[in-house]
């Protein structure tokens, strides 16, 4: 019951938000967005797997390196920056580093965001909003539809 009004909720804010943002700014918002967001999405998940990966290509808009250095989301009381080693994920050490003018690409197998104790499903077709902390005190909101994705399990089967 709770899943979708706050969805909608959180939709309805950052519409808002874009409102008054160019209500109150001559030029385009997104020029004030160091990373672009492209192609964002989130594996499904249901409450028993209670975890989940989120990918998108992150670009460097800026002439400086970017380092997020963590990520939140309102359904995951918790998102760790995960890279494969090995066939094996394990937490980014000193998070994602973006380098200047150039993309990072989070995809299965590589970098992911790792969703951890969801305590409801995630279903395809969702829409779940992120926010991305960045090292120099930034944030990039973004929003990932939620698709199946089968190969999911081979990457996570390795965890403990
Ligand atoms: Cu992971």
């Amino acid at each position: 019951m709770f899943t979708r009004p706050r969805f909608l909720t959180s939709a309805a804010v950052a519409v808002v938000a874009a409102a008054t943002l160019a209500g109150c700014a001559s030029d385009d918002a997104s020029a004030t967005d160091p990373l672009e967001v492209t192609d964002p999405w989130v594996t499904t998940a249901t409450p028993e797997d209670m975890m989940s990966a989120a990918f998108a290509t992150l670009t460097n808009t800026t002439d400086a390196d970017i380092t997020i250095v963590a990520a939140t989301s309102d359904v995951s009381p918790e998102i760790q920056l995960h890279e494969v080693v090995d066939g094996a994920m394990q937490e980014k050490d000193g998070g994602f580093v973006v380098p200047a003018g150039e993309s990072l690409v989070l995809e299965p197998g590589g970098l992911h965001l790792m969703l951890i104790g969801l305590p409801e499903a995630v279903v395809a077709g969702d829409a779940v909003d992120f926010r991305l902390e960045l090292a120099d005190g930034g944030t990039v909101a973004f929003t990932a539809t939620a698709k199946d994705f089968d190969g999911a399990n081979e990457d996570y089967g390795d965890e403990g």
